[in-house]
């Protein structure tokens, strides 16, 4: 009778020791992505929410063909308001012959997605986007054609 039971009890034990090195170990790898991968990339940017990072629209201004002219229209719409969450992504569409920049009058960023502005001319038929996450006011205007002016400003959705 106690021969059985040691023989039982030292057949269980290695499998029960794997069993808790298996838990240990899955656990351990847990800890070590959830504080060497996710916690540092959640915390580099700060937390926006789902509707702003995926609002309904994307909101369009239209470089408009003669643009480049002083006088005409430029950028429409000129003063453009968006709200956050709805239709906070904005996209600049060049439908100029022109090469055309979207730059700040003033450097201004976004805590989100950074500065803002075009990298260098958008070229006819391109287009600049750019996500807006934060309330604010930018007047900006065309780096090589000073006259074309516009504003963009986000505001908050009452929803
Ligand atoms: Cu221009």
């Amino acid at each position: 009778m106690g021969e059985k039971k040691s023989l039982s009890a030292t057949a269980t034990s290695p499998a029960y020791g794997i069993g808790l090195i298996a838990v240990i170990v899955g656990m351990s790898v847990g800890l070590i992505f959830y504080t060497g991968f996710y916690l540092p990339e959640s915390l580099a940017k700060p937390s926006v929410s789902e509707h702003i990072l995926n609002p309904e629209e994307t909101f369009v201004i239209d470089i408009v063909p003669g643009a480049v002219i002083e006088g005409n229209d430029s950028y429409v719409p000129n003063k453009a308001t968006v709200l956050l969450g709805i239709s906070n992504h904005v996209i600049w569409e060049n439908n100029d012959e022109t090469p055309h920049t979207v730059t700040p009058d003033h450097r201004t960023a976004d805590s989100y997605s950074g500065d803002f502005g075009s990298i260098g001319v958008v070229m006819p038929g391109e287009t600049f986007e750019f996500l807006f996450t934060e309330a604010q006011e930018i007047p900006y205007h065309c780096d090589p054609h000073p006259w074309m002016k516009g504003t963009i400003k986000i505001e908050k959705s009452r929803f």
